[in-house]
């Protein structure tokens, strides 16, 4: 075993956020290293190459604003780009900034050690490889490890099996096949809707229907480009202003307080608008009280019972035991319409699961199912995943799931108590777990970046949260998501995900105070000399 190496800062993750952590503490003179299990920078948008995955967020809100030059050279070709593009975008990035000199890949690591004599982090990676820094940024990302859904006989399938989150690379042919997808989250939608295109036929296996939207997607013609390009300062004014940092803001009137005349014209406006405005941009009452989230959740059923010729499958796809946004809204592009394909079928699983996977395909409700190809659109071990796979141990040995074994606590969703030097961006209850994400990327890494010019300036060798900022963080953190409809139904939101043992009792792994009202607690913090921080 060679000596390990040292550094200044081990970042793991080259996704968005280990990206621009590396390009600012560079800048800051820094040694860096980042270390990332991929071949190749991206993230989210290097692993998930599933069909269909793209934006839900106009592209030019979603990009990178601190650069101008890459904002004048990089063209979006349309309003809601496809994931390969994003992926170009990302090494387009990489690529002006020299970041791959400074990223090792196929390296995942599998251990973070703290050492309290030396004040530093001993890495370990899964070949055996070790290095070692004073500072750890965790750059994991929310959504990054995928989950196989717990049912038996997996192993024994002998066509082709697919989870979405680790697709390969080469290009996937669905003509002539007889495909299952398995999972409608947001991910399972836009997975269903390009593979009912070429499939000789498509089975869907639904446990849950969620409330879907249309994308309304469209290129970009070289004017709005030149447009866009000069409202850039507008763009991301307006996103850093919104509650979720989208070009969509809540509505200031309360649905019950309109006329239902007007309401309805209002969701009839929101649903035929690019994006996310129906769910970001809808009335204010609508996620906290439950009658006015009853009359955009009727709205919608309206919709999906008009999309879907047999009333039985529209019945099937209309969700029963949540209201509309209180899940994650997936957007779509005919997804609906899917449904009056004489090659689709929708089978509803919710009483009568899965029993197995069988070398031929699958057995439920009495019923064999053969396939060529089975999808799994499962979902993520959402939020706290990235650090559980990752044995990390803080002062005194006490290891970071262990210490979240009852939900995660933070101060600010960036340093956790008992974990010196370790800083971790869109940790959870860190307003970028519930953001138009790279606006709050951005948030994160500016700030932990200002946070390295102080520590550089003042020397500091060591910083640590204090117990009782983390738990005063902790109490806002579940008092501002308590009045909010989201927590009272299960979703990745509220740290469910029956796949994984333990995870059968809500939580809230996200900070739903909204992206202003973080950033400016964020600034304060800093403005009062890192308060609630211990710095030596
Ligand atoms: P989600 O939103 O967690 O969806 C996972 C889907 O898979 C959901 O429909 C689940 O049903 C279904 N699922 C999970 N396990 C099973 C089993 N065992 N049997 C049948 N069906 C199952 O993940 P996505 O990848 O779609 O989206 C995650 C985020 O990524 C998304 O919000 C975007 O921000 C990007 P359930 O609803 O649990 O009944």
């Amino acid at each position: 075993m060679s000596k390990p190496q040292d550094f200044d800062v081990i970042i793991i993750g080259a996704g968005m956020s280990g990206m621009y952590q590396l390009y600012q503490l560079r800048k800051l003179g820094y040694s860096v290293r980042v270390f990332e299990a991929g071949t190749g920078v991206g993230g989210t948008w290097y692993w998930n190459r599933y069909p269909g995955a793209r934006f839900d967020s106009e592209s030019y809100s979603y990009g990178y604003s601190f650069s101008e030059e890459v904002l004048q050279e990089w063209d979006w070709s349309e309003h809601f780009a496809a994931q390969p593009e994003t992926l170009r975008y990302l090494n387009f990035v990489a690529d002006k900034f020299d970041l791959r000199s400074d990223i090792q890949f196929k390296a995942r690591v599998a251990a973070a050690i703290f050492d309290e004599t030396g004040n530093a982090w001993d890495i370990t990676l899964e070949d055996g490889q070790e290095a070692r820094a004073r500072f750890l940024i965790t750059a994991v990302g929310p959504l990054s490890t995928p989950v196989m859904p717990k049912i038996d006989g997996i192993e024994d399938f002998q066509g082709e099996a697919y989870h979405t989150g680790t697709w390969p690379h080469e290009p996937v042919d669905f003509t002539n096949k007889r495909v299952a997808v398995i999972g409608t989250g947001a991910t399972g939608v836009q997975t269903i809707q390009e593979v009912a295109k070429t499939a000789q036929h498509l089975t869907v296996f639904q446990r849950s229907p969620n409330y879907c939207a249309p994308l309304h997607n469209s290129p970009i013609d070289e004017a709005t480009q030149a447009r866009i390009k000069a409202s850039y300062g507008e763009i991301f004014a307006k996103c850093n202003r919104s509650h979720g940092a989208f070009l969509h803001d809540a509505d200031p009137r309360f649905a019950l307080e309109t006329s239902a005349e007007d309401r309805e014209a209002f969701y009839e406006q929101r649903y035929g608008e690019p994006g996310f405005g129906i769910w970001m941009g809808n009335f204010r009452d609508i996620f906290v009280d439950q009658g006015a989230n009853d009359t955009i959740s009727e709205f919608v059923k309206k919709k999906i019972r008009a999309r879907v010729k047999d009333p039985v499958v529209a019945e099937k796809l209309i969700p029963r035991n949540h209201g509309f946004g209180t899940r994650r809204v997936p957007l779509e592009t005919g997804y609906y319409e899917v449904y009056n394909q004489d090659n689709v079928v929708l089978v509803d699983i919710k009483d009568t699961p899965i029993e197995r996977i069988t070398p031929t395909g699958l057995s439920c409700g009495g019923a064999d199912y053969d396939f060529d190809m089975i999808i799994y659109a499962t979902g993520f071990d959402a939020v706290t995943g990235g650090f559980d796979r990752i044995d990390i141990r803080g002062r005194d040995g006490q290891r970071l799931k262990d210490k979240w074994d009852h939900g995660p606590r933070t101060y600010l969703g960036l340093q956790v108590e008992g974990f010196p030097n370790m800083l971790t961006l869109v940790g959870p209850h860190n307003a970028a777990t519930f953001c138009n994400i790279p606006r709050c990327i951005e948030q994160n890494v500016e700030w932990v970046s200002e946070l390295f010019r102080y520590i550089k300036a003042h020397d500091v060798q060591r910083i640590e949260p204090t117990l009782a900022a983390e738990d005063a963080w902790t109490e806002h953190v579940y008092d501002a998501a308590s009045k909010l409809l989201f927590t009272k139904v299960d979703s990745w939101f509220t740290g469910i995900n029956r796949n994984i043992e333990g995870k059968d009792k809500r939580t809230f792994l996200l900070y739903a105070g909204g992206a202003p009202a973080y950033r400016e607690k964020c600034d304060d913090v800093a403005a009062n000399g890192y308060e609630g921080f211990v710095l030596q």
